[in-house]
């Protein structure tokens, strides 16, 4: 084709092909089908191969693929894109409406949707899209127009060749979409979006546009944040405005001149929320005069001139299908609904905590029952009331033993919760053991969910003190474990020793007792020794502890089991001591072994001299040994640390390293 005749025909192509965008995408409304517009496009690309100087940033081939450089670069908003004071009531509406009369008693409103999405900046230099960013913290965004050009209602060229315009609108995800792709997700095993803005936000976000095409994102356009014109003096005005330039603009934005109309409008609005393929959070009202919205001003961090009301959170209803009991570290049964899933308050749920017994009961759940559910502050879902009972269903009853290891469960006196009390409840084991490695905790890393489940299955670990009995062979015989991984793990498990005594006070895992409480505990008693021996007298004497919490920590100290078991940890080398207590550090990074009978020190005194000075103690010799502690009747120990060539000192050398 001849250059001239080529130019010629791809002005056409482009002018016909963002006519037909924007019949489908913006008005909704086609005047050809798919395959025609398929076919003009290819055309178009098939001239722009030929001549690549051909090629316009307004193309509509220009829409996927365009360079991610520059993505994500800071944009510095000329017009702080700013947000809105919330109202939850109509009483703050009519509040809102009497602040603004008092100003102008002839003001008028629109009232538009709250669309729950992104705000987002588009710019338009001689009507060609040339930036667009998110809004950040209003003041600082991001640039992100490769991604805003693969959403097809943005116009790449508008419709007028104004010299300069920026609008601002709210990107977001249709519901539709959204559960074709969570559905695709699931398929996949990949994890999911919470709810259409989260998939919206992450879309936007993406590094490469050709995803963030594929999410099907749209948009709607409600304000102009900076234009070069200046015919427009008011709200309604500029979005009729915004329209005839191309945008895909806010729905129902409607003028009025009361509250009362105004409160109609937000009503009839909120009555249409679940059936609008877009998710929605409020609606907004905004004084419509530019003029006046000027002299009313802004605060420091809202307009005056407007105002966001909050719908009630969503409610729905559907079918509960069972009712799952797990047991939970403490022992509890936790009863979890399960029902029909439904899209609530943006994101698809189907199941929900049932807490305890009293609240099945006060409700009256049954099997197979028409429930409704809502969102708790719009995130956790839960069921606030039964619609009927299928016929012939029976009171739900918790089960009298436990799913786990099938002991009778018991329920206090006084309490909500039923609750397995087998110390040896696998389920509670393996929690317990989580608990226990979890980072606040010991801090063990690498002894995660999978590697503490696969060590109770293969009957490894029955307590957690045996953590400290496992050696790298241990973990070799685990699927997927090398050398240098088992070796890791012994490492984690050996420095975990040195914890502070709060850290392992937490991680014992007694009832009512936080990472806090751990800390106070440790900090007031310095010593597990003290603290195992204290009553629940001086305990409750400790500032911020109450009955409850003092009464739970004397129990798990008064049990055999417990005191074996910290008999046992401290026996492995586990610190018993709390920071406070340590004197300096001059052993830190030394471990000691003990053996045979040292003249006046016994095992637990030199043992506690060690953390006082920072080092740790062991049960066996290795090279990492620093210093064998050697008394009368030394055996194999000794035997092994000369081989090794490991430095052993007396009970008096040792007092005079610590002198
Ligand atoms: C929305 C939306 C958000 C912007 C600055 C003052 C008024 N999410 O749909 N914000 C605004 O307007 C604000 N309007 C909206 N429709």
């Amino acid at each position: 084709m001849q250059f001239d005749v080529a130019e010629k025909r791809a002005k056409e192509l482009r002018e016909q092909l963002n006519y037909h965008s924007h019949k489908y995408y913006v008005e909704d409304n086609p005047e050809i089908g798919d395959y025609e517009y398929d076919m003009l496009q290819r055309e178009l690309a098939a001239i722009e191969k030929e001549y690549p100087e051909l090629i316009t940033p307004d193309s509509p081939t220009q829409r996927v693929g365009g360079s991610a450089a520059g993505m994500f670069e800071p944009v510095v908003h000329t017009v702080p894109l700013e947000s809105l004071q919330d109202a939850f009531s109509f009483d703050e509406v009519r509040a809102f409406d009497a602040r603004v009369k008092e100003i102008f008693p002839d003001a008028q409103y629109v009232v538009e949707p709250k669309i729950d999405g992104l705000s987002v900046a588009l710019e338009y230099e001689n009507g060609v899209f040339v930036r667009g960013s998110t809004r950040g913290d209003g003041v600082t965004g991001e640039d992100v127009t490769a991604n805003l050009r693969t959403v097809n209602s943005i116009p790449l060229r508008l419709k007028t060749d104004v010299e300069r315009i920026e609008v601002r609108g709210e990107v977001y995800m249709p519901k539709k979409v959204f559960a074709a792709l969570v559905e695709e997700q699931e398929l996949n095993g990949e994890k999911t979006f919470k709810n259409p803005r989260n998939a919206a936000a992450g879309s936007l976000r993406q590094k490469n546009p050709v995803i963030t095409a594929s999410r099907k994102l749209d948009i709607f356009v409600f304000n102009i944040q900076q234009y070069s014109g200046n015919e427009i003096t008011g709200h309604k005005q500029s979005i009729d405005f915004l329209k005839t330039l191309g945008f895909k603009t806010i729905p129902f934005y409607n003028k009025f001149d009361t509250i009362d109309e105004v409160i109609a409008e937000l009503n009839r609005i909120g009555e249409m929320r679940s059936s609008l393929p877009f998710d929605i959070d409020g609606a907004v009202i905004k004084t419509d005069s530019f003029a006046q919205r000027a002299e009313i001003g802004s605060t420091a961090k809202f307009p005056r001139w407007a105002l966001a009301f909050k719908y009630p959170p969503e409610e729905k209803e559907t079918t509960l299908i069972d009712v799952e009991v797990a047991v939970g570290r403490t022992g509890v049964l936790t009863p979890t609904a399960v029902f029909e899933p439904v899209l609530v308050a943006g994101s698809t749920v189907s199941r929900a905590t049932l807490h305890n017994q009293d609240f099945i009961d006060e409700k009256d759940i049954r099997l197979g029952d028409r429930v409704v559910i809502r969102k708790a502050g719009d995130i956790i879902p839960e069921v606030i009331r039964v619609v009927s009972h299928k016929d012939g269903s029976e009171r739900f009853v918790l089960p009298e033993t436990c799913p786990s290891c099938g002991a009778r469960v018991i329920r206090e006196e006084d309490e909500a919760a039923v609750r397995c009390v087998n110390p040896e409840c696998p389920a509670q084991l393996l929690r317990n053991l989580i608990h226990f490695c979890s980072r606040d905790a010991m801090d063990i890393e690498g002894m995660g969910d999978a590697v503490l489940e696969k060590l109770v299955a293969s009957g490894m670990l029955t307590k957690a003190s045996e953590i400290y009995t496992l050696k790298k062979e241990d973990f070799m015989t685990l699927e997927g474990f090398k050398d240098k991984s088992s070796q890791n793990l012994v490492d984690a498990v050996e420095k975990s020793k040195g914890n502070d005594l709060s850290k392992l006070v937490f991680a014992l895992g007694i009832r009512h007792v936080g990472q806090k409480a751990g800390k106070i505990l440790a900090d007031h008693f310095g010593s597990m020794e003290a603290l195992m021996n204290a009553t629940v007298e001086e305990l409750t004497a400790i500032e911020g502890f109450g009955g409850i919490m003092a009464q739970s920590v004397a129990d798990f100290f008064a049990l055999e089991q417990s005191k074996r078991e910290i008999e046992a940890l401290a026996a492995l080398g586990v610190n018993m001591l709390s920071q406070k207590e340590k004197i300096d550090n001059r052993f830190e990074g030394k471990t000691f072994v003990l053996t045979g009978t040292l003249p006046t020190l016994s095992r637990n005194e030199a043992s506690e001299l060690i953390e006082k000075y920072g080092g740790k103690t062991a049960s066996s010799v290795s090279k990492k040994t620093s210093y064998v502690l050697a008394g009368e009747e030394a055996g194999s120990k000794l035997v092994k640390a000369q081989s090794l060539g490991i430095t052993i000192i007396t009970e008096e050398e040792f007092r005079e390293m610590i002198e």
